[in-house]
């Protein structure tokens, strides 16, 4: 397997992650001059993992970023400045609360042929957009996309590198879906697969585990968060845990596919904390990750001391 240092060497750069970088550091900049500013990269959505150069087929996953987007939310809400690392087209802090496939249901045309929200929209809306609106003046939310493995990999190291001038007020909430296999780029295709070459085998390669780099020569101060997927509960608490001794960071978020919403489990190498959701907090709407960054808040505090 490829080690993390060799991955970047033999991975091409994404397109404008230059550009990116600096959006990155003017953004950490302003949050040095900002006293007591706290800033949390927030990961979020799927990896794709292109199958040819010129691609046509890639592989993906199911995640479509709630999480991360309803974390940032939160994160905001804490007066935090929130970096969001995000899959294009996925969830967003804010414009996820409207209806993606409906969005022309929520207008209608008013007689004096003005473009108005419906009457059922309108209270909705306007809390979301007031938040949005004011976390935009503040300057608090910063966006970076990505669609591949690489891309992602890529903006994660240099958005992780440039965090280290914050020091401890630094926070890493990496709840992205990352795929753990894919296709070296000099091991890939360049023109599309052809069909009539018959059936199609595909050898993916492991994908160096990045977060021993990441907690080590990255960001070494931060406060690392890092979310560990089963289907099975079963292996969820030890495969945490060998995240958490391995890699040596704050925190492994264990959840599984099926009862991601509803509960989940913080692990630290001191203790082991399930954080649930009530059936009556279900029914009011509450979302598991207003808990979950409550609880990293008090953690973090303690953290900073
Ligand atoms: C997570 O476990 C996230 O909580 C979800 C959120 C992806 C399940 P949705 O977007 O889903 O709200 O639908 N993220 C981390 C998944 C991951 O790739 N973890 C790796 C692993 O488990 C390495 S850190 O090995």
């Amino acid at each position: 397997m490829a080690d993390a240092a060799d991955f970047f060497y033999n991975t091409p750069e994404p397109a404008g992650l230059k550009a990116n970088e600096e959006r990155i550091k003017l953004f950490c900049d302003t949050a040095v001059k900002r006293s007591n500013a706290r800033v949390v990269l927030v990961t979020s959505g799927g990896t794709t993992v292109p199958l040819e150069g010129n691609t046509v087929r890639f592989i993906d996953n199911f995640s479509i970023g709630t999480r991360g987007s309803a974390s940032a939310e939160y994160f905001l809400k804490h007066g935090y400045l929130v970096i969001f690392l995000h899959r294009a087209r996925s969830l967003q802090p804010y414009t996820r609360h409207l209806p993606h496939t409906k969005l022309l249901d929520v207008l209608e045309i008013g007689n004096d042929g003005k473009l108005n929200v419906k009457e059922e929209h309108t209270e909705k809306l306007r809390t979301v957009l007031k938040k949005y609106k004011q976390v935009q003046e503040e300057g608090r939310l910063l966006m970076v996309e990505f669609t591949t493995l690489a891309d992602y990999l890529h903006l994660l190291k240099a958005a992780s590198c440039i965090m280290k001038s914050l020091g401890n007020r630094a926070m890493l909430y990496l709840a992205a879906a990352v795929s753990d296999f894919y296709i070296p780029a000099d091991k890939m295709p360049l023109h599309k697969i052809q069909s009539s070459d018959g059936p199609l085998k595909l050898s993916l390669e492991l994908v160096p585990k990045m977060l021993e780099a990441l907690v080590m020569n990255w960001v070494p101060e931060a406060f690392v968060v890092s979310f560990k997927l089963e289907t099975d509960a079963d292996l969820l608490k030890d495969k945490a845990c060998q995240a958490l001794k391995k890699y040596k960071h704050e925190l492994v978020i264990g959840n599984v596919l099926m009862t991601r919403k509803n509960e989940v489990v913080m692990v630290t190498l001191k203790d082991t904390e399930w954080i649930r959701l009530e059936t009556s907090e279900v029914e009011s709407g509450m979302e598991i990750e207003e808990k979950i960054v409550d609880n990293l808040v008090n953690r973090y505090a303690q953290f900073c001391i």
